[in-house]
């Protein structure tokens, strides 16, 4: 396999790290790029108003979604404690991957001081290096004589990256925009979200009562990158529905937007937030995780973003359904279960049944539901058979 190794502050990532990664990604043929946000380096203290070392990896986390589902991000510099090295991250690294190729990414001013860094011997001795080179041509003679110096005197093997989309800012000037109410353009959108719903780096921003576009990068912030396109498809799907069947469509982007937003939550947060936020479970419901998330998520969507009732509710039901649903309701189910990303056997029917009418749409998502919980064995949830049983009803009248 061959592994680049990209590592970085990340106070925050934004957009000319993406590019440059994707750039690697492709130039070097990577299988897999490692991400590493790195402790404080050993010459520069962080700016204060800086976001902690668990924010940064997870804003690190949330970028992987614009650069690559085989990108991953590494905790193993900001777990060390004390002073943190290259070498010693690369030591690591080596063990970790013994047979593979390890590709290590710097800027071109970190490349051009390589030879200073603490033991640059064990460095070049374990990884290769890709640099990212500019295009300004009085650049190409530095990088070529540090390459044949390194190539010469450590044996080590170093490759050019261009990186053509660069983005020429750096994280001062965006943390710096962000104090101002700027930046949003070169940002990751889940990172922005996060940095906003955080409050880092001086900016504000109202929680309740946000508009579609405004909540779009704050709701992608809650899910993990792999999530994110179910997200934003299921939006789009419940504004299709929207307009086919007269709901509100701000609504019906709210809801969508929201309906996961506390997914990647396991058993133990969920049932903080369930203490919380006084929400009562049933004896399933205590011990099934899938099914807690329709709930917490309608009381974050509540409390946190001040959501109205409807909107709510069409969070809370679209796990399991029940009998007598709104439209929102329905629209929301729906949208989540064929969404453009699905694409489970019998979806393409199921579209076409939802388009021509959405009761009997309903009823073939709340029955595909039941026979998968029954192939895998999982108890089905009271509210799914009763809503199935509702939904056949219905439909033989
Ligand atoms: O959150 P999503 O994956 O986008 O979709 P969802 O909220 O509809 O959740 C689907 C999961 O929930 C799926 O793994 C099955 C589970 N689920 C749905 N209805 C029931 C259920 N699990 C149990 N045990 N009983 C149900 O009635
Ligand atoms: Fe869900
Ligand atoms: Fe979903």
């Amino acid at each position: 396999m061959r592994i680049g190794i990209y590592g970085g502050t990340f106070n925050p990532i934004h957009r000319g790290h993406v590019t440059a990664a994707r750039a690697a990604m492709e130039q070097l043929a990577l299988d897999k790029l490692l991400l590493v946000p790195a402790s404080v380096p050993p010459h520069k203290a962080l700016p204060v108003g800086s976001a902690s070392p668990e924010e940064r990896l997870e804003m690190t986390v949330l970028a992987t979604a614009e650069i690559s589902r085989k990108a991953e991000v590494l905790d193993i510099e900001l777990k060390r404690t004390g002073k943190s090295y290259t070498c010693d991250t690369i030591r690591a690294l080596r063990e970790r991957y013994p047979d593979d190729e390890l590709w290590l990414l710097m800027g071109s001013d970190m490349f051009l001081t390589l030879h200073t860094w603490y033991h640059p011997e064990v460095i070049l001795s374990l990884t290769n290096i890709g640099a990212f080179s500019r295009l300004e041509s009085d650049e190409e003679e530095t990088f070529a004589r540090q390459k044949r110096y390194l190539e010469e005197t450590y044996g080590a093997t170093v490759a050019t990256v261009r990186n053509d989309d660069v983005i020429q800012v750096s994280s001062t000037e965006i943390r710096e925009a962000l104090a101002r109410g700027e930046g949003v353009d070169y940002l990751p959108e889940a990172v922005y979200g996060y940095i906003l719903r955080k409050g880092l780096y001086g900016t504000r921003c109202e929680m309740k009562h946000l508009s579609p576009e405004e909540l779009r990068p704050i709701a992608l912030s809650y899910l993990k990158p792999k999530r994110m396109p179910h997200v934003l498809g299921t939006e789009r799907e419940a504004v299709r529905l929207a307009e086919r069947y007269g709901a509100d469509i701000t609504d019906a982007r709210i809801a969508a937007l929201l309906h996961d937003c506390t997914k990647k939550l396991d058993l133990d947060e969920q049932l903080a937030l369930c203490e919380e936020y006084g929400i009562e479970l049933d004896e399933l419901e205590r011990r099934a995780l899938k099914l807690l998330h329709s709930k917490t998520g309608a009381a974050i969507a509540r409390n946190v973003f001040g959501v109205k009732e409807e909107i709510c509710d069409a969070i809370l039901w679209h796990t399991t359904g029940k009998p007598n649903m709104t439209l929102l309701e329905k629209i929301i189910y729906l949208a989540d279960y064929i969404e453009p990303t699905r694409d489970f056997d019998g979806v393409e029917e199921l579209r076409k049944a939802v388009y021509e009418d959405l009761d009997k749409g309903l009823l073939m998502g709340l029955e595909e539901t039941v026979r998968d919980m029954e192939e895998r064995g999982n108890p089905i949830h009271r509210n799914t058979l009763e809503a199935r049983d509702y939904y056949m009803r219905k439909g033989e009248v």
